[in-house]
C-alpha cells in the first residue's frame, strides 16, 4: 500500500436534493425528497433537512409521507443531474488521468498520478481546492475523503458529510476501521451482513479476530480471502480509469426465428446468466447494461440502461435486459438475441440489487394513473410532473409545485432570484409549457475576468460564478435568460412521461 493520503474519493452531498434546492430559491433550508410519486414509487435521496424525520433512499414514498408530511416531494429531473455531474468529473479530470466514477455523484482520484499530490500537506490542499471549486462552478457541496486506499477515502468522505473533508492518517486505518459495523467493508451487503451477523460478527475488529479460515468457511474462498485483508485495512486495489470502449458481452442466433414471447424472454435471461458468467470470469462488473435485438426481417437495434453504479449481479443484469426488452416490438419474430454489460469497472456495490427492485417499481408507477382524476385526462397530467420546470409566456420560468383536477400550479423562480410565487393555471392553458432546466450558476459571459479562487489562485478552471441567494438585481433578467450549458434534449426515459401528483 502506497505511504501518503492520496487516493481522494468524491461523494457530493444529498446530490438529487440540493440540485433541487439549489435550483429553487423557496426549497432551500427546507425538507426535499425526491424519488417516484407514484403508488409504488421509492426515495432517491432526500435533503439533510428531512432526513432529520428519518426519510431515507429506497424507501416506500409512502413512508417517507408518513413522517415528513411538510416536505417538498419532488419527481427527479435526470438531465439536471447528468449535466451538473459532468462538471464535476470535468473537475476531476483536470486533477488527474486516473478518475474512476462510481456512479453519477462519486468517484475516485488517484491524485499522485500526474503529480497533483504527494504528501499529506499537498493531498489536503487540494481536497480543499477541489470542494471550493466544486461549489463555484456547481453551487452544490461534495465531501472529499483523503487515504492511502480506496477503502479508507470512501469511508473517510462518508465521516465528512456533510461539506467537509476528512483524511484517514496512514498508520490509523485498523484503529479506525475496527469498531465500525462490517456493512462498511465493501463487498459487504445486506446478504452478507445477515449471515456474518448470524455467526456473532458484527464490527470489523470481529471479522478480524475470526480468522481468515473462518471467515472462508462462511463466505467461501474469494470473498473470504478477501474480506480479511480489507479487516486489516488491506487494500491495494489500483484506481482504474472509467474504461467506456471496454464490454462484455453474449449473443445467440437462431435458426429458427422465436416468436412466442415467453421464449424470448427466457433466452434473454440464459444470455444475461452468460453475459455475467465472462464479467465475473474477468474480474470486473459494468454499469450499462445493452440489449441487441435482431428481428425477422434483419432490421436491428439495441437498448440499454445505466446503472447508478457497476454490478456484477446476476439478479440486477437479469433484470434490467428484462426491462429493456418490454419495450421492443418483437411480433414479427427474433433471430439474433444479445445482452452486454458496458463501462466497466473493478468495483462493485451489492446494493444495486435493492437499487433495480426500487427502479423497476418506478416505472411501473409510471404507468399507474394516480387517481381517478387522473385516469380521466391522464395526458394533461403526466405533462406537469411536480419539480419540473415551466416557462409561461408571461410569468417567465417556474416549476411545477402541484396539478391535479385540471390545474397546475407554478412557483416562478430561478436558481438566482429571491423566492418566488405561486400562481395557478387550467392544465391546457396555451401560455404555459414545459421548459428545459436552468443552469444552477450562471456562466460569467466570456468577456468578464474569471471569478476569482482565493489567495493562492489555482490556474483551475473555474468558469462560473456562484449567484446563489443573490438579490433582485439578477431576478428579473434572469427569467428570459437561456441555459447556456445544459443539453437540449432528454432522452425518453428521463424527460418523458412521470406521474404528475397532486
Ligand atoms: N440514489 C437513488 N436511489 C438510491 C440511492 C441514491 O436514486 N437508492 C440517487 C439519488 C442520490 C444520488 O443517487 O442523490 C447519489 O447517491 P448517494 O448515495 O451519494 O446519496 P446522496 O448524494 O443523496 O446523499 P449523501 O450526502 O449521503 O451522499
Ligand atoms: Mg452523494
Amino acid at each position: 500500500m502506497r505511504k501518503a493520503p492520496t487516493i481522494l474519493h468524491l461523494d457530493m452531498d444529498a446530490f438529487y436534493a440540493s440540485a433541487e434546492q439549489a435550483s429553487k430559491p423557496s426549497l432551500r433550508g427546507k425538507a426535499v425528497v425526491v424519488g417516484g410519486l407514484g403508488p409504488r414509487g421509492v426515495v432517491a435521496t432526500a435533503s439533510y433537512e428531512a432526513r432529520v424525520f428519518g426519510v431515507r433512499s429506497a424507501m416506500p414514498m409512502a413512508q417517507a409521507r408518513r413522517l415528513a408530511p411538510n416536505a417538498a416531494y419532488l419527481v427527479p429531473r435526470f438531465a439536471l443531474y447528468k449535466s451538473v455531474s459532468e462538471q464535476v468529473m470535468g473537475l476531476l479530470h483536470a486533477l488527474s488521468p486516473l478518475v474512476e466514477p462510481l456512479s453519477l455523484d462519486e468517484a475516485f482520484v488517484d491524485l499522485e498520478a500526474a503529480g497533483a499530490a504527494w504528501d499529506r500537506d499537498s493531498a489536503r490542499r487540494v481536497g480543499e481546492r477541489l470542494r471550493t471549486e466544486i461549489r463555484a462552478v456547481t453551487g452544490l457541496t461534495g465531501s472529499v475523503g483523503l487515504a492511502a486506499s480506496k477503502m479508507l477515502a470512501k469511508i473517510a468522505s462518508e465521516e465528512a458529510k456533510p461539506d467537509g473533508l476528512v483524511m484517514v492518517e496512514p498508520g490509523t486505518e485498523r484503529a479506525l476501521l475496527g469498531p465500525m459495523p462490517v456493512r462498511t467493508l465493501p463487498g459487504v451487503g445486506p446478504a452478507t451482513g445477515d449471515h456474518l451477523r448470524r455467526a456473532g460478527i458484527t464490527t470489523v475488529d470481529e471479522l478480524a479476530e475470526a480468522g481468515e479460515d473462518e471467515l472462508v468457511r462462511l463466505l467461501g474462498k474469494a470473498h473470504g480471502h478477501g474480506l480479511y485483508a480489507m479487516a486489516l485495512a488491506l487494500d491495494d486495489r489500483p484506481v482504474v480509469a472509467e474504461r467506456e470502449a471496454k464490454s462484455v458481452s453474449v449473443e445467440d442466433t437462431y435458426d429458427v426465428d422465436i416468436h412466442d414471447r415467453v421464449r424470448v424472454g427466457t433466452e434473454v435471461r440464459r444470455l444475461a446468466d452468460r453475459c455475467v458468467g465472462r464479467l465475473r470470469a474477468a474480474g470486473v462488473s459494468g454499469r450499462t447494461i445493452v440489449l441487441k435485438v435482431r428481428r425477422y426481417d434483419f432490421s436491428t437495434l439495441t437498448r440499454s440502461e445505466t446503472l447508478r453504479g457497476p454490478t456484477d449481479d446476476p439478479g440486477v443484469v437479469r433484470e434490467a435486459a428484462a426491462r429493456l426488452l418490454e419495450a421492443v416490438d418483437t411480433t414479427g419474430g427474433v433471430r439474433l438475441l444479445g445482452v452486454g454489460v458496458t463501462g466497466l469497472a473493478d468495483y462493485t456495490q451489492e446494493d444495486l440489487f435493492a437499487q433495480a427492485a426500487g427502479e423497476r417499481a418506478e416505472l411501473e408507477a409510471e404507468e399507474v394513473a394516480e387517481t381517478p382524476l387522473a385516469r380521466e385526462e391522464p395526458a394533461q397530467e403526466r405533462r406537469w410532473p411536480s419539480g419540473h420546470d415551466v416557462r409561461h409566456a408571461v410569468f417567465g420560468h417556474g416549476w411545477v409545485q402541484g396539478s391535479g383536477l385540471g390545474r397546475v400550479t407554478v412557483r416562478f423562480e430561478t436558481p438566482d432570484s429571491e423566492p418566488g410565487r405561486v400562481r395557478t393555471f387550467r392544465t391546457d392553458d396555451p401560455e404555459l409549457e414545459p421548459a428545459e432546466p436552468l443552469p444552477l450558476v450562471r456562466v460569467v459571459p466570456s468577456s468578464d475576468p474569471p471569478a476569482p479562487s482565493g489567495p493562492s489562485g489555482p490556474p483551475g478552471p473555474l468558469t462560473a460564478s456562484a449567484h446563489r441567494g443573490r438579490g433582485a438585481v439578477d431576478g428579473e433578467a434572469q427569467v428570459s435568460s437561456e441555459p447556456a450549458i445544459f443539453p437540449k434534449s432528454r432522452s425518453g426515459k428521463e424527460g418523458g412521461a412521470a406521474p404528475s401528483s397532486p
